[in-house]
């Protein structure tokens, strides 16, 4: 069986919603973020980074990297209609948008949060800090105009990279702010919550847009 290790409100949420959405039998292993277990020597046998999440499959291999493990699902639950089939344009999107998101967004936010993981000169951190959330508002700024005119990053319908980018926009302190200047993004995730399956992964996940 699958298995997710996951800590409530981190970048599991997107492939426990995705696995909830496609209604794919799973199992997830919780990891108390907050006493540091994913520091730990157990953990880190699982993913040598010690982060969440990751995914262990059915052979035991373990899959790391949160926009790896949504491509994988998406693609070992075609019913769900998550991802095109390969060498489309849309498929090419998909790519786009999900390392766009994984390594600019999810960078640029975590660069914001953990400064102190980015220097190690502790003066510098507020401007770490100051110049990831710039970084991340540009991000942001250019997936509001890929999605002008459509509620979708991807086509006209429900894709991984829509899961993906609600995960990530609802970390953002300021969603108000945010929605002011780019306007959007809120539709777009608040109608990627419309499915039933992902609102209850957020709502358990205590995140909210
Ligand atoms: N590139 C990784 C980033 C994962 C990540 O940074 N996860 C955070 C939680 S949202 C984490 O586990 N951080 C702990 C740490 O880096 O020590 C991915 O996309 O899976």
């Amino acid at each position: 069986m699958l298995t997710l290790y996951a800590s409530k409100g981190t970048g599991s949420i997107a492939p426990q919603a995705l696995l909830a959405y496609a209604g794919a039998t799973h199992e997830i292993i919780w990891i108390d973020y907050d006493a540091k277990e994913h520091r730990s020597a157990e953990f880190l046998a699982i993913n040598p980074r010690g982060q969440i999440p990751a995914l262990k499959l059915d052979d035991e291999t373990m899959v790391t990297e949160s926009a790896a493990i949504m491509l994988h699902l998406a693609d070992c639950y075609p019913a769900s209609n998550l991802i095109e089939k390969p060498a489309t344009t849309q498929r090419a999107q998909t790519y786009r948008w999900m390392t766009f998101m994984a390594t600019n967004v999810y960078e640029d936010f975590l660069r914001m949060e953990y400064p102190e993981h980015y220097t190690s000169d502790a003066a510098a951190e507020a401007s770490v800090s100051a110049s990831g959330a710039t970084s991340m508002e540009r991000s942001w700024g250019i997936l509001n105009q890929s999605l002008a005119g459509n509620c979708h990053l991807v086509g006209n319908s429900l894709s991984i990279a829509d899961i993906y980018m609600a995960m990530l926009l609802s970390w953002h302190p300021d969603l108000k702010g945010l929605n002011k200047r780019h306007s959007n993004l809120l539709p777009a995730a608040k109608n990627t919550l419309t499915a039933a399956a992902i609102q209850k992964v957020f709502n358990e996940n205590d995140v909210h847009i």
